[in-house]
């Protein structure tokens, strides 16, 4: 699934693309759905173990209202605890498609699962995924797959078009009405310019690093759940300044 020299194009100049093939068929997406399911289930209501809520607001553990509390579900790393996410990292039409952006070198930086359960799924807020990161040099690309259809109702990706071609916006802690959240970044952004992103289950968009994006809380009543694998050109260095050698090479060699 190589992209084609328009899309490479249009990916240059917004900083964002939506593949129209699907890249994930209906079967292996029911098994990716029933192993992302059977991750979950394992680690809800457990501490430590893996998962974490990124809608948790600062010291809101132990409060009368976590009852009503959003859930940004996360789990960093999947493909470290299931094979079927570690098949994943070597599927031919995703590396295509990174392999069209960033080069023929590729290695995996990480990858989390991102679950918004419906009804109360959290809010993501607007951010460039290497200020989180600090990664040089920031040519790291992401692919964000569906595994339910994505849309604005249940917290599809919004982003700003363009914005990775202005450089690092200077971020601070995130925080919304009920208080500061301490997972999570903000950056103010140009909402007016904001684009959604809708993403049928088994499909996927690629975004650059410094691509300013965010999602909305789900307050549906379907389930948003989500991969994104992000992979990085080999030879990229980390926020030490240390060129990470070890992480997995999903495609080519080491530089
Ligand atoms: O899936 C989400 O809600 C957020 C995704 C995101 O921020 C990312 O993939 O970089």
């Amino acid at each position: 699934m190589k992209l084609s020299s328009e899309q490479i194009k249009k990916f240059k100049q917004v900083g964002y693309l939506k593949i129209d093939e699907q890249v994930i068929d209906d079967n292996h997406l029911n098994v990716l759905r029933d192993h992302y399911d059977q991750q979950f289930a394992k680690r809800r209501n457990t501490e430590g173990e893996g998962m974490r809520n990124l809608a948790i607001v600062e010291d809101s553990e132990n409060h009368d209202d976590e009852e009503s509390t959003d859930e940004m579900l996360q789990i960093m790393e999947m493909w470290r605890i299931d094979e079927e996410y570690k098949k994943l990292l070597y599927h031919k039409p995703m590396l295509d498609i990174v392999e069209s952006l960033i080069g023929e070198n590729i290695q995996l930086f990480h990858d989390q699962a991102l679950y918004k359960p419906a009804y109360h799924g959290g809010e993501v807020f607007w951010h460039q995924d290497n200020a989180y990161w600090q990664c040089q040099p920031a040519d790291l690309v992401s692919i964000w797959l569906a595994l339910d259809d994505a849309d604005e109702e249940n917290g599809c990706m919004n982003v700003i078009p363009g914005s990775y071609l202005k450089g690092l916006s200077s971020h601070r802690r995130a925080e919304s009405e009920k208080g500061k959240l301490p997972a999570l970044l903000q950056v103010d952004a140009d909402v007016d310019r904001s684009v959604p992103v809708p993403v049928r289950a088994g499909h996927v968009m690629v975004h650059h690093c410094m691509t300013l994006h965010q999602t909305n809380r789900n307050h549906s009543s379907r389930d948003r759940r989500a991969l994104a694998i992000h992979y990085m050109p080999s030879g990229t260095k980390n926020r030490e300044g240390v060129v990470m050698k070890d992480n997995l090479l999903l495609r080519g060699s080491l530089v």
